[in-house]
């Protein structure tokens, strides 16, 4: 009796860690990487966004999240954390930037400067 309900306890626990953790740390994945771009393959605006790095010769580190089994979920933690909800969400020396249009808009404003590549 007692050792069932250690096992469902066990079980739940286990359920739980499993739904909570995701495939990458985005906290870590921001903080290792200068230019951090969570992006879908099929995204016009996700496009425009690595247009403009790449003319640039900037470096970035791209999530696909339609090409990651969790993609759903890291973008859920992702408008949490920062109250975006839609893709690209560009992060650069940790901090969220926005999406492609606020990127386009960093770089018009002269504010693109990426130091540590
Ligand atoms: N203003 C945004 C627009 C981005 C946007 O509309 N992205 C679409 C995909 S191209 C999107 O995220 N749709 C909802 C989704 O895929 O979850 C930007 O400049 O990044």
């Amino acid at each position: 009796m007692k050792s069932g309900r250690i096992l469902t306890g066990l079980f739940l626990c286990t359920l739980l860690i499993s739904v909570a953790a995701l495939s990458i740390d985005i906290e870590q994945t921001i903080s290792e990487n200068e230019v951090v771009l969570f992006t879908k393959s099929y995204c016009g605006f996700c496009r425009m966004a690595r247009n403009l790095l790449d003319n640039k010769g900037i470096a970035y580190k791209v999530i696909e999240l339609d090409q990651v089994s969790d993609g759903r979920a890291i973008q859920s933690e992702l408008a949490a954390m920062t109250g975006h909800g839609t893709v690209p969400v560009v992060f650069i020396a940790g901090e969220f930037i926005g999406g492609s249009s606020e990127l386009h808009a960093l770089e018009k404003s002269g504010g693109l400067v990426v130091g540590r590549q």
